[in-house]
């Protein structure tokens, strides 16, 4: 049974989550619209991963008898300048998104409840994998500068980066 508490952090996380898949959309039409597609594509995806990890902890949530509640979102924002600047704001949402697993892993430690610690700690490696791939993808984007060629390369080329691909390049 999750105390009071520990349902309530895991609620706020649930909408971290759900907001997290909204800005990432956002991002996937502002490149859709801009043309460039497969950039939109690996936005696309990664909205679907965080509707995923928001339906997880919706599940834990209801199995280990608290209620999952659904809220309403922030709006993400609409334009993101220039595609360079629009990763930088993924990385940083990441970095974002691991304080708040943190935080809530805190929690859970503090209430001893050592079964939502144990679920949680899926997370906490998902946002390792996740900051590794944004890093990988800034790295990529800094070699290019303002190289035409290498654009149209990154564009094609960053549909196949995988959060697992990313953390096998990442160094120890
Ligand atoms: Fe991108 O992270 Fe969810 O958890």
């Amino acid at each position: 049974m999750l105390s009071k508490r520990v349902e309530k952090a895991l609620n706020a996380q649930i909408k971290i989550e759900a907001e997290s898949s909204q800005v990432y959309l956002s991002m996937a039409s502002w490149a859709e619209v801009k043309g460039l597609e497969g950039i939109s594509q690996f936005m696309y995806k990664h909205s679907d991963e965080e509707r995923m990890h928001m339906l997880k902890l919706i599940k834990f949530v209801n199995e280990r008898g608290g209620h999952a509640t659904i809220s309403d979102l922030k709006a993400p924002k609409i334009n993101f300048g220039t595609f360079q600047k629009m990763f930088q704001e993924l990385y940083d949402h990441e970095i974002f998104v691991s304080k708040s697993i943190n935080d809530l892993v805190h929690v859970t430690l503090e209430e001893k409840d050592y079964a939502t610690h144990n679920f949680l700690q899926w997370y906490v490696a998902e946002q390792i994998e996740e900051e590794a791939l944004a890093r990988t993808i800034l790295d990529k984007i800094n070699l290019i500068g303002n190289d035409k060629g290498g654009l149209y390369l990154f564009d094609r080329d960053v549909q196949q980066i995988t959060v697992e691909s990313a953390a096998s390049d990442a160094p120890e």
